[in-house]
Protein backbone atom coordinates (compact mmCIF):
# COMPACT_ATOMS: atom_id res chain seq x y z
CA UNK A 1 0.00 0.00 0.00
CA UNK A 2 1.19 3.20 -1.23
CA UNK A 3 0.37 6.51 1.27
CA UNK A 4 1.52 9.81 -0.09
CA UNK A 5 1.41 13.09 2.28
CA UNK A 6 1.59 16.37 0.99
CA UNK A 7 2.05 19.75 2.20
CA UNK A 8 0.32 21.95 -0.64
CA UNK A 9 2.22 24.80 -1.83
CA UNK A 10 1.05 28.57 -1.98
CA UNK A 11 2.58 30.44 -4.82
CA UNK A 12 1.96 33.57 -2.68
CA UNK A 13 4.49 32.77 -0.25
CA UNK A 14 7.76 33.62 -0.48
CA UNK A 15 9.40 30.89 0.30
CA UNK A 16 8.97 28.22 -2.92
CA UNK A 17 11.77 28.04 -5.35
CA UNK A 18 14.62 26.64 -2.70
CA UNK A 19 16.62 25.53 -5.47
CA UNK A 20 16.53 29.30 -7.05
CA UNK A 21 19.10 30.80 -4.29
CA UNK A 22 20.43 28.41 -1.55
CA UNK A 23 19.31 31.20 1.13
CA UNK A 24 16.24 29.68 0.55
CA UNK A 25 16.75 27.22 2.51
CA UNK A 26 16.90 29.27 5.64
CA UNK A 27 13.11 30.08 4.74
CA UNK A 28 11.41 26.79 4.18
CA UNK A 29 10.29 25.17 6.83
CA UNK A 30 9.84 21.42 7.60
CA UNK A 31 6.21 19.97 7.41
CA UNK A 32 6.32 18.35 10.77
CA UNK A 33 2.57 17.48 10.80
CA UNK A 34 2.78 14.97 7.92
CA UNK A 35 6.12 14.12 9.75
CA UNK A 36 4.70 13.06 12.22
CA UNK A 37 1.71 11.02 10.19
CA UNK A 38 4.55 9.21 8.72
CA UNK A 39 6.00 8.46 12.22
CA UNK A 40 2.67 6.85 13.19
CA UNK A 41 2.67 4.50 9.86
CA UNK A 42 2.86 1.07 10.09
CA UNK A 43 5.63 -0.61 8.11
CA UNK A 44 3.36 -2.08 5.70
CA UNK A 45 2.01 1.21 4.16
CA UNK A 46 5.12 2.43 2.03
CA UNK A 47 5.27 6.01 3.03
CA UNK A 48 6.66 9.39 0.64
CA UNK A 49 6.13 12.80 1.84
CA UNK A 50 5.97 16.02 -1.06
CA UNK A 51 6.75 19.33 0.56
CA UNK A 52 5.39 21.52 -2.59
CA UNK A 53 7.52 24.28 -1.01
CA UNK A 54 10.67 22.74 -2.40
CA UNK A 55 9.12 22.44 -6.02
CA UNK A 56 6.12 20.72 -7.78
CA UNK A 57 6.76 17.22 -8.78
CA UNK A 58 5.19 15.78 -11.67
CA UNK A 59 2.45 14.04 -9.84
CA UNK A 60 1.69 12.18 -13.08
CA UNK A 61 4.76 10.36 -13.01
CA UNK A 62 5.17 9.41 -9.77
CA UNK A 63 3.59 5.97 -8.85
CA UNK A 64 0.12 5.55 -8.27
CA UNK A 65 -0.99 5.87 -4.46
CA UNK A 66 -3.61 3.95 -2.60
CA UNK A 67 -3.92 6.78 -0.38
CA UNK A 68 -3.05 10.56 -0.41
CA UNK A 69 -3.23 12.45 3.11
CA UNK A 70 -2.98 16.30 2.82
CA UNK A 71 -2.52 19.22 5.08
CA UNK A 72 -3.26 22.55 5.39
CA UNK A 73 -3.35 26.00 6.69
CA UNK A 74 -5.86 28.33 5.64
CA UNK A 75 -4.18 29.67 3.09
CA UNK A 76 -2.87 26.40 1.36
CA UNK A 77 -6.77 25.25 1.46
CA UNK A 78 -7.14 26.13 -2.79
CA UNK A 79 -3.98 24.48 -3.35
CA UNK A 80 -4.87 21.58 -1.62
CA UNK A 81 -8.12 21.03 -3.13
CA UNK A 82 -6.77 20.93 -6.57
CA UNK A 83 -4.45 18.16 -5.47
CA UNK A 84 -7.77 16.38 -3.63
CA UNK A 85 -9.43 16.88 -7.30
CA UNK A 86 -6.50 15.91 -8.86
CA UNK A 87 -6.29 12.65 -7.02
CA UNK A 88 -9.67 11.65 -6.57
CA UNK A 89 -10.44 12.06 -10.52
CA UNK A 90 -7.94 8.91 -10.80
CA UNK A 91 -10.25 7.26 -8.06
CA UNK A 92 -7.46 7.80 -5.37
CA UNK A 93 -9.26 8.26 -2.21
CA UNK A 94 -8.02 11.41 -0.23
CA UNK A 95 -8.07 12.41 3.68
CA UNK A 96 -7.48 15.61 4.75
CA UNK A 97 -6.11 16.88 8.16
CA UNK A 98 -4.93 19.85 10.01
CA UNK A 99 -6.45 23.49 11.27
CA UNK A 100 -8.25 24.42 8.36
CA UNK A 101 -9.56 21.21 7.94
CA UNK A 102 -10.86 21.72 11.44
CA UNK A 103 -12.28 24.94 11.40
CA UNK A 104 -13.82 24.83 7.93
CA UNK A 105 -14.85 21.13 8.11
CA UNK A 106 -18.00 21.50 5.82
CA UNK A 107 -16.15 23.40 2.92
CA UNK A 108 -13.12 20.90 3.20
CA UNK A 109 -15.75 17.63 2.71
CA UNK A 110 -17.00 18.72 -0.37
CA UNK A 111 -13.46 18.21 -1.47
CA UNK A 112 -12.26 15.41 -0.01
CA UNK A 113 -13.30 11.25 0.82
CA UNK A 114 -12.24 11.61 4.58
CA UNK A 115 -11.47 14.56 6.73
CA UNK A 116 -9.55 14.38 10.68
CA UNK A 117 -10.38 16.90 12.70
CA UNK A 118 -8.32 18.25 15.71
CA UNK A 119 -4.56 15.94 16.64
CA UNK A 120 -4.29 13.12 14.58
CA UNK A 121 -2.25 11.15 16.52
CA UNK A 122 -4.56 8.94 18.29
CA UNK A 123 -6.52 7.93 15.41
CA UNK A 124 -4.27 8.08 12.04
CA UNK A 125 -4.09 3.94 12.36
CA UNK A 126 -7.59 3.32 12.62
CA UNK A 127 -8.13 6.00 9.19
CA UNK A 128 -5.82 3.96 7.34
CA UNK A 129 -6.80 0.57 8.43
CA UNK A 130 -10.26 1.88 6.86
CA UNK A 131 -8.51 3.27 3.71
CA UNK A 132 -6.69 -0.11 3.45
CA UNK A 133 -10.63 -2.26 3.72
CA UNK A 134 -11.77 0.52 1.08
CA UNK A 135 -14.53 1.77 4.29
CA UNK A 136 -13.03 5.27 4.91
CA UNK A 137 -15.30 7.09 7.00
CA UNK A 138 -16.64 11.05 6.13
CA UNK A 139 -15.07 11.97 9.39
CA UNK A 140 -12.79 11.61 12.56
CA UNK A 141 -11.87 13.37 15.45
CA UNK A 142 -8.87 12.95 16.89
CA UNK A 143 -9.18 15.40 19.88
CA UNK A 144 -6.47 16.16 21.93
CA UNK A 145 -3.57 13.84 22.20
CA UNK A 146 -1.79 12.37 25.40
CA UNK A 147 0.96 14.00 24.89
CA UNK A 148 2.69 10.38 26.25
CA UNK A 149 1.18 8.93 22.89
CA UNK A 150 2.94 11.34 20.50
CA UNK A 151 5.75 9.29 18.30
CA UNK A 152 8.85 10.51 17.19
CA UNK A 153 8.43 11.99 13.45
CA UNK A 154 10.07 10.33 10.82
CA UNK A 155 12.83 12.93 10.22
CA UNK A 156 14.83 10.65 7.81
CA UNK A 157 11.83 10.88 5.51
CA UNK A 158 12.55 14.73 4.68
CA UNK A 159 16.19 15.05 5.00
CA UNK A 160 17.46 17.00 2.40
CA UNK A 161 16.39 20.69 1.11
CA UNK A 162 16.30 22.28 4.94
CA UNK A 163 18.45 23.84 6.59
CA UNK A 164 16.48 23.24 9.90
CA UNK A 165 15.25 20.26 11.37
CA UNK A 166 11.84 20.59 13.34
CA UNK A 167 10.29 19.14 16.61
CA UNK A 168 7.50 20.12 18.75
CA UNK A 169 7.44 19.65 22.69
CA UNK A 170 4.09 21.17 23.76
CA UNK A 171 1.15 21.42 22.67
CA UNK A 172 -1.88 23.80 23.47
CA UNK A 173 -1.99 27.64 25.05
CA UNK A 174 -4.17 28.47 27.91
CA UNK A 175 -3.52 32.56 26.70
CA UNK A 176 -6.40 32.18 23.83
CA UNK A 177 -5.16 36.17 21.89
CA UNK A 178 -8.72 36.83 19.88
CA UNK A 179 -6.98 36.51 16.25
CA UNK A 180 -4.79 33.49 17.24
CA UNK A 181 -6.47 29.82 16.36
CA UNK A 182 -3.95 28.02 18.75
CA UNK A 183 -5.80 27.63 21.73
CA UNK A 184 -9.42 27.05 19.66
CA UNK A 185 -7.56 24.10 18.15
CA UNK A 186 -5.22 22.70 20.51
CA UNK A 187 -6.87 23.94 23.45
CA UNK A 188 -6.25 25.62 26.59
CA UNK A 189 -4.71 23.09 28.56
CA UNK A 190 -1.07 23.05 28.11
CA UNK A 191 0.34 19.52 27.29
CA UNK A 192 3.71 18.49 28.03
CA UNK A 193 6.10 15.90 26.27
CA UNK A 194 8.00 13.80 28.58
CA UNK A 195 11.36 14.52 28.63
CA UNK A 196 13.52 11.69 27.16
CA UNK A 197 10.75 11.75 24.17
CA UNK A 198 12.08 15.02 23.50
CA UNK A 199 15.67 14.75 23.89
CA UNK A 200 15.57 10.90 21.68
CA UNK A 201 13.78 12.83 19.25
CA UNK A 202 16.49 15.39 19.10
CA UNK A 203 18.81 13.26 18.39
CA UNK A 204 17.02 11.59 15.43
CA UNK A 205 17.07 15.29 13.28
CA UNK A 206 20.41 15.54 11.11
CA UNK A 207 20.46 18.95 11.09
CA UNK A 208 22.25 20.80 13.46
CA UNK A 209 19.81 23.91 13.63
CA UNK A 210 16.58 23.72 15.06
CA UNK A 211 12.85 24.66 14.71
CA UNK A 212 11.04 24.12 17.97
CA UNK A 213 7.44 24.76 16.70
CA UNK A 214 5.78 24.96 20.34
CA UNK A 215 3.79 28.18 20.55
CA UNK A 216 4.94 28.91 23.70
CA UNK A 217 8.30 26.73 25.22
CA UNK A 218 8.08 28.03 28.62
CA UNK A 219 4.32 27.84 28.98
CA UNK A 220 2.45 30.45 31.54
CA UNK A 221 3.00 28.98 35.07
CA UNK A 222 5.55 28.06 37.57
CA UNK A 223 5.89 24.32 36.92
CA UNK A 224 5.51 25.14 33.53
CA UNK A 225 9.01 26.96 34.04
CA UNK A 226 10.16 24.29 36.11
CA UNK A 227 9.36 21.64 33.30
CA UNK A 228 11.13 24.07 30.59
CA UNK A 229 14.12 24.18 33.30
CA UNK A 230 14.14 20.17 33.32
CA UNK A 231 14.09 19.98 29.39
CA UNK A 232 17.14 22.35 29.06
CA UNK A 233 19.39 20.54 31.86
CA UNK A 234 18.23 16.92 30.25
CA UNK A 235 19.23 18.63 26.56
CA UNK A 236 22.84 19.77 27.85
CA UNK A 237 23.55 16.62 29.36
CA UNK A 238 22.63 14.88 26.15
CA UNK A 239 25.09 17.01 24.37
CA UNK A 240 23.57 17.41 21.60
CA UNK A 241 25.23 19.61 19.87
CA UNK A 242 21.79 21.44 18.21
CA UNK A 243 21.24 25.18 17.95
CA UNK A 244 17.45 25.95 18.30
CA UNK A 245 15.02 28.85 17.69
CA UNK A 246 11.96 29.00 19.60
CA UNK A 247 8.88 30.67 20.31
CA UNK A 248 8.23 31.89 23.84
CA UNK A 249 6.21 34.88 25.58
CA UNK A 250 8.41 37.80 26.62
CA UNK A 251 8.29 35.92 30.55
CA UNK A 252 11.38 33.95 29.22
CA UNK A 253 13.51 37.04 30.12
CA UNK A 254 11.83 36.87 33.96
CA UNK A 255 14.23 34.18 35.30
CA UNK A 256 18.17 33.81 34.71
CA UNK A 257 18.45 30.55 35.81
CA UNK A 258 15.81 29.51 32.83
CA UNK A 259 18.09 32.27 30.17
CA UNK A 260 21.49 30.26 31.60
CA UNK A 261 20.15 27.14 31.17
CA UNK A 262 18.10 27.86 27.52
CA UNK A 263 21.35 28.62 26.12
CA UNK A 264 23.40 25.98 27.96
CA UNK A 265 20.89 23.35 25.65
CA UNK A 266 21.84 25.40 22.46
CA UNK A 267 19.17 27.82 22.41
CA UNK A 268 20.21 30.66 19.64
CA UNK A 269 17.02 32.49 18.92
CA UNK A 270 13.54 33.45 20.56
CA UNK A 271 10.83 34.74 18.68
CA UNK A 272 8.80 36.59 20.66
CA UNK A 273 5.01 38.69 20.07
CA UNK A 274 4.61 42.29 21.07
CA UNK A 275 1.67 42.74 18.95
CA UNK A 276 1.27 46.47 19.83
CA UNK A 277 3.36 49.08 20.86
CA UNK A 278 0.28 51.12 22.85
CA UNK A 279 -1.94 50.08 25.90
CA UNK A 280 -4.68 50.31 23.56
CA UNK A 281 -3.84 48.09 21.35
CA UNK A 282 -2.42 45.50 23.67
CA UNK A 283 -6.12 45.47 25.45
CA UNK A 284 -7.99 45.39 22.77
CA UNK A 285 -6.86 41.33 22.10
CA UNK A 286 -6.35 39.73 25.36
CA UNK A 287 -3.65 37.22 26.26
CA UNK A 288 -0.17 38.41 26.38
CA UNK A 289 -1.95 42.02 27.31
CA UNK A 290 -0.88 41.31 31.08
CA UNK A 291 2.57 39.57 30.53
CA UNK A 292 3.50 43.06 28.44
CA UNK A 293 1.65 45.78 30.62
CA UNK A 294 3.68 48.27 33.06
CA UNK A 295 7.11 46.35 32.02
CA UNK A 296 10.59 47.14 31.12
CA UNK A 297 10.20 45.69 27.79
CA UNK A 298 14.04 46.95 26.46
CA UNK A 299 15.56 45.73 29.78
CA UNK A 300 14.06 42.26 29.36
CA UNK A 301 15.03 41.98 25.67
CA UNK A 302 18.72 43.04 26.85
CA UNK A 303 18.46 40.54 29.82
CA UNK A 304 17.60 37.71 27.10
CA UNK A 305 20.53 39.45 24.67
CA UNK A 306 22.98 38.82 27.32
CA UNK A 307 22.73 35.00 27.08
CA UNK A 308 23.92 35.30 23.31
CA UNK A 309 20.33 35.08 22.32
CA UNK A 310 18.76 36.93 19.49
CA UNK A 311 15.22 38.26 19.86
CA UNK A 312 13.02 38.63 16.78
CA UNK A 313 9.86 40.52 17.58
CA UNK A 314 6.84 40.18 16.05
CA UNK A 315 3.85 42.60 15.92
CA UNK A 316 0.51 43.14 14.21
CA UNK A 317 -0.94 46.01 12.28
CA UNK A 318 -4.24 46.81 11.89
CA UNK A 319 -5.36 46.18 15.38
CA UNK A 320 -8.55 48.89 16.14
CA UNK A 321 -6.68 51.21 18.14
CA UNK A 322 -3.95 52.14 15.19
CA UNK A 323 -4.27 55.18 13.67
CA UNK A 324 -2.35 56.82 10.66
CA UNK A 325 1.13 56.90 11.69
CA UNK A 326 1.05 53.33 13.83
CA UNK A 327 3.74 52.01 11.17
CA UNK A 328 6.46 54.21 12.31
CA UNK A 329 5.34 53.72 15.93
CA UNK A 330 5.74 50.18 15.42
CA UNK A 331 9.56 50.89 14.13
CA UNK A 332 10.39 52.93 16.85
CA UNK A 333 9.00 50.45 19.69
CA UNK A 334 11.04 47.93 17.89
CA UNK A 335 14.26 50.27 17.31
CA UNK A 336 13.76 51.25 21.60
CA UNK A 337 12.87 47.43 22.70
CA UNK A 338 16.54 46.67 20.71
CA UNK A 339 15.48 43.49 19.16
CA UNK A 340 16.98 42.08 16.24
CA UNK A 341 14.62 41.72 13.38
CA UNK A 342 11.05 42.61 13.58
CA UNK A 343 8.10 40.95 11.40
CA UNK A 344 4.67 43.07 11.73
CA UNK A 345 1.72 40.91 10.00
CA UNK A 346 -1.70 42.23 9.09
CA UNK A 347 -4.81 41.56 11.90
CA UNK A 348 -5.92 38.98 10.18
CA UNK A 349 -9.19 37.00 10.96
CA UNK A 350 -8.66 33.01 10.70
CA UNK A 351 -11.46 31.07 10.75
CA UNK A 352 -12.59 29.48 13.86
CA UNK A 353 -11.19 32.77 16.00
CA UNK A 354 -13.07 35.16 18.46
CA UNK A 355 -12.10 37.58 15.87
CA UNK A 356 -13.46 35.81 13.09
CA UNK A 357 -16.55 36.13 14.66
CA UNK A 358 -16.09 39.51 15.55
CA UNK A 359 -15.59 40.81 12.18
CA UNK A 360 -18.04 38.48 10.30
CA UNK A 361 -20.69 39.88 12.44
CA UNK A 362 -19.47 43.85 11.50
CA UNK A 363 -19.62 42.94 8.27
CA UNK A 364 -15.45 43.37 8.39
CA UNK A 365 -14.62 40.81 5.73
CA UNK A 366 -14.44 41.78 2.62
CA UNK A 367 -12.10 38.91 0.53
CA UNK A 368 -14.57 36.26 1.95
CA UNK A 369 -15.31 34.91 -2.03
CA UNK A 370 -14.14 31.13 -0.15
CA UNK A 371 -12.25 29.40 -0.95
CA UNK A 372 -10.10 31.45 -3.68
CA UNK A 373 -9.52 34.09 -1.28
CA UNK A 374 -8.17 31.71 1.40
CA UNK A 375 -5.02 32.27 -0.30
CA UNK A 376 -4.77 36.06 0.49
CA UNK A 377 -5.04 34.83 4.31
CA UNK A 378 -1.52 34.41 4.53
CA UNK A 379 -1.27 37.55 7.49
CA UNK A 380 0.45 38.92 4.70
CA UNK A 381 -2.28 40.93 2.81
CA UNK A 382 -4.50 43.73 4.03
CA UNK A 383 -8.11 41.15 3.83
CA UNK A 384 -10.15 42.70 6.83
CA UNK A 385 -11.29 46.26 7.23
CA UNK A 386 -9.51 48.20 9.63
CA UNK A 387 -11.11 50.59 12.27
CA UNK A 388 -9.05 54.14 11.24
CA UNK A 389 -7.30 52.52 8.05
CA UNK A 390 -8.33 52.55 4.56
CA UNK A 391 -6.44 49.40 2.39
CA UNK A 392 -4.29 52.45 0.60
CA UNK A 393 -3.46 53.21 4.50
CA UNK A 394 -2.55 50.36 6.00
CA UNK A 395 -0.13 49.64 3.44
CA UNK A 396 1.25 52.59 3.26
CA UNK A 397 1.84 51.75 7.37
CA UNK A 398 3.20 48.33 6.57
CA UNK A 399 5.64 49.99 3.86
CA UNK A 400 6.68 52.65 6.28
CA UNK A 401 7.60 50.82 9.05
CA UNK A 402 9.83 47.70 7.48
CA UNK A 403 11.48 50.74 5.37
CA UNK A 404 11.99 52.34 8.39
CA UNK A 405 13.06 49.38 10.97
CA UNK A 406 15.22 47.98 7.94
CA UNK A 407 17.03 51.07 6.62
CA UNK A 408 20.44 50.96 5.99
CA UNK A 409 21.38 52.68 9.04
CA UNK A 410 18.71 51.03 11.08
CA UNK A 411 20.52 47.60 10.16
CA UNK A 412 23.92 48.94 10.46
CA UNK A 413 23.41 49.95 14.01
CA UNK A 414 21.95 46.92 14.58
CA UNK A 415 24.45 44.50 13.41
CA UNK A 416 27.22 46.95 15.26
CA UNK A 417 25.62 46.33 18.24
CA UNK A 418 26.03 42.43 17.83
CA UNK A 419 29.26 42.38 16.36
CA UNK A 420 30.32 44.62 19.55
CA UNK A 421 28.20 41.99 22.05
CA UNK A 422 29.56 38.58 19.45
CA UNK A 423 25.79 37.96 19.79
CA UNK A 424 25.59 36.03 16.55
CA UNK A 425 26.26 38.91 14.13
CA UNK A 426 26.22 36.77 10.34
CA UNK A 427 23.23 35.55 11.24
CA UNK A 428 22.28 38.89 12.34
CA UNK A 429 23.25 40.24 9.51
CA UNK A 430 21.69 37.47 6.70
CA UNK A 431 18.31 37.94 8.72
CA UNK A 432 18.11 41.82 8.09
CA UNK A 433 19.36 41.93 4.58
CA UNK A 434 16.48 39.20 3.99
CA UNK A 435 14.12 41.35 5.67
CA UNK A 436 15.63 44.31 3.25
CA UNK A 437 15.59 42.56 0.09
CA UNK A 438 11.81 41.50 0.52
CA UNK A 439 10.61 45.04 0.62
CA UNK A 440 10.09 45.61 -3.03
CA UNK A 441 8.77 42.11 -3.66
CA UNK A 442 6.23 42.74 -0.79
CA UNK A 443 5.42 46.64 -2.98
CA UNK A 444 4.85 44.38 -6.39
CA UNK A 445 2.78 42.22 -4.53
CA UNK A 446 0.43 44.34 -2.54
CA UNK A 447 0.11 46.60 -6.06
CA UNK A 448 -1.38 43.36 -7.73
CA UNK A 449 -3.16 42.37 -4.44
CA UNK A 450 -5.24 45.45 -4.88
CA UNK A 451 -5.90 44.46 -8.82
CA UNK A 452 -6.87 41.20 -7.40
CA UNK A 453 -9.06 42.78 -5.03
CA UNK A 454 -10.93 45.28 -6.90
CA UNK A 455 -13.16 47.13 -5.39
CA UNK A 456 -14.91 45.32 -2.62
CA UNK A 457 -15.21 47.70 0.29
CA UNK A 458 -12.47 49.37 1.76
CA UNK A 459 -11.93 50.33 5.41
CA UNK A 460 -13.92 51.23 8.16
CA UNK A 461 -14.84 54.82 8.66
CA UNK A 462 -13.36 56.27 12.00
CA UNK A 463 -16.11 56.51 14.17
C1 LIG B 1 5.39 25.76 12.37
C2 LIG B 1 4.32 26.73 11.96
C3 LIG B 1 4.51 27.39 10.76
C4 LIG B 1 5.65 27.12 9.79
C5 LIG B 1 5.15 26.14 8.73
C6 LIG B 1 5.66 24.77 8.78
C7 LIG B 1 4.97 23.95 7.67
N1 LIG B 1 4.04 23.13 7.99
O1 LIG B 1 5.26 24.12 6.54
C8 LIG B 1 5.79 28.51 9.10
C9 LIG B 1 6.66 29.42 9.94
C10 LIG B 1 6.35 28.48 7.69
C11 LIG B 1 4.36 28.99 9.23
C12 LIG B 1 3.83 29.89 8.36
C13 LIG B 1 2.54 30.36 8.48
N2 LIG B 1 1.69 30.12 9.49
CO1 LIG B 1 2.04 28.87 10.92
N3 LIG B 1 2.25 27.80 12.42
C14 LIG B 1 3.16 26.95 12.76
C15 LIG B 1 2.84 26.37 14.15
C16 LIG B 1 3.59 27.19 15.20
C17 LIG B 1 3.13 24.90 14.37
C18 LIG B 1 2.55 23.96 13.30
C19 LIG B 1 3.12 22.58 13.49
O2 LIG B 1 3.95 22.13 12.71
N4 LIG B 1 2.71 21.89 14.55
C20 LIG B 1 3.17 20.54 14.85
C21 LIG B 1 2.28 19.49 14.16
C22 LIG B 1 2.65 18.09 14.64
O3 LIG B 1 0.94 19.75 14.54
P1 LIG B 1 -0.18 20.09 13.44
O4 LIG B 1 0.39 20.80 12.31
O5 LIG B 1 -1.34 20.65 14.12
O6 LIG B 1 -0.56 18.60 12.93
C23 LIG B 1 -1.41 17.73 13.69
C24 LIG B 1 -2.90 17.89 13.34
O7 LIG B 1 -3.23 19.16 12.87
C25 LIG B 1 -3.17 16.83 12.33
N5 LIG B 1 -2.90 17.07 10.93
C26 LIG B 1 -2.22 18.05 10.31
N6 LIG B 1 -2.18 17.83 9.00
C27 LIG B 1 -2.81 16.70 8.74
C28 LIG B 1 -3.03 16.02 7.55
C29 LIG B 1 -3.75 14.82 7.59
C30 LIG B 1 -3.97 14.05 6.34
C31 LIG B 1 -4.24 14.32 8.82
C32 LIG B 1 -4.99 13.06 8.87
C33 LIG B 1 -4.01 15.01 10.01
C34 LIG B 1 -3.30 16.19 9.96
O8 LIG B 1 -2.32 15.78 12.75
C35 LIG B 1 -1.08 16.31 13.28
C36 LIG B 1 -0.67 15.44 14.44
O9 LIG B 1 -1.64 15.52 15.45
C37 LIG B 1 1.30 26.63 14.20
C38 LIG B 1 0.69 26.76 15.57
C39 LIG B 1 0.16 25.42 16.00
N7 LIG B 1 0.26 25.16 17.25
O10 LIG B 1 -0.37 24.64 15.22
C40 LIG B 1 1.15 27.91 13.36
C41 LIG B 1 -0.12 28.08 12.55
C42 LIG B 1 -0.47 26.76 11.93
N8 LIG B 1 0.30 29.03 11.53
C43 LIG B 1 -0.60 29.87 11.23
C44 LIG B 1 -0.48 30.87 10.24
C45 LIG B 1 -1.60 31.88 10.16
C46 LIG B 1 0.61 30.91 9.39
C47 LIG B 1 0.79 31.87 8.21
C48 LIG B 1 -0.44 31.99 7.33
C49 LIG B 1 1.12 33.26 8.69
C50 LIG B 1 2.34 33.39 9.49
N9 LIG B 1 3.23 34.16 8.98
O11 LIG B 1 2.48 32.84 10.57
C51 LIG B 1 1.98 31.28 7.44
C52 LIG B 1 1.47 30.54 6.17
C53 LIG B 1 2.43 29.69 5.43
C54 LIG B 1 1.86 29.15 4.14
N10 LIG B 1 2.56 28.19 3.58
O12 LIG B 1 0.88 29.55 3.60
C55 LIG B 1 -1.87 29.63 11.99
C56 LIG B 1 -2.85 28.90 11.07
C57 LIG B 1 -4.28 29.29 11.21
C58 LIG B 1 -5.03 28.88 9.99
N11 LIG B 1 -6.32 28.80 10.12
O13 LIG B 1 -4.48 28.67 8.95
C59 LIG B 1 -1.35 28.80 13.21
C60 LIG B 1 -2.36 27.83 13.81
C61 LIG B 1 -0.88 29.82 14.29
C62 LIG B 1 -1.91 30.80 14.74
N12 LIG B 1 -1.42 31.86 15.30
O14 LIG B 1 -3.09 30.71 14.65
N13 LIG B 1 3.73 28.39 10.28
S1 LIG C 1 0.01 33.43 23.49
FE1 LIG C 1 0.60 32.94 21.37
S2 LIG C 1 -0.15 30.82 21.04
FE2 LIG C 1 -1.15 31.57 22.90
S3 LIG C 1 -3.12 32.34 22.17
FE3 LIG C 1 -1.72 34.12 22.24
S4 LIG C 1 -0.78 34.24 20.17
FE4 LIG C 1 -1.77 32.19 20.36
Amino acid sequence: MRLCLINPCNPLVSIVKVKESRWNRYRVWKPLSLMVLAGLTPPQWQTSIVDENLGVPDYSAMPRPDLVGITAFTSQANRAYELADHFRRLGVPVVMGGIHATMCLDEVLEHVDSVVTREADGIWREVLEDARQGRLKRRYDGGFTEMTDVVPARHDLLSTGYAFGAIQTTRGCPLNCSFCSVTAFNGAHYRQRPIPDVVREFQLIGERLVLVLDDNLIGTRPDHIARAKDLFRAMARANLRKEWIAQATINFADDEELLTLAAKAGCSGVFIGFESPSPEGLRGYGGKFNLLKGRDIRASVQRIQRHNILVAGSFIIGLDADEPGIGSRIAEAARRYGVDSLNVLFLTPLPGTRLWDQMKSQGRIPLDVFPQDWKYYTLTYPVARYKHLSLDGIIREMISCNETFYSVPGIFRRVCSSFWHRRKPWINLGGNLSYRGNLHRAAEAYASFKRQRGDRPDGVKAS
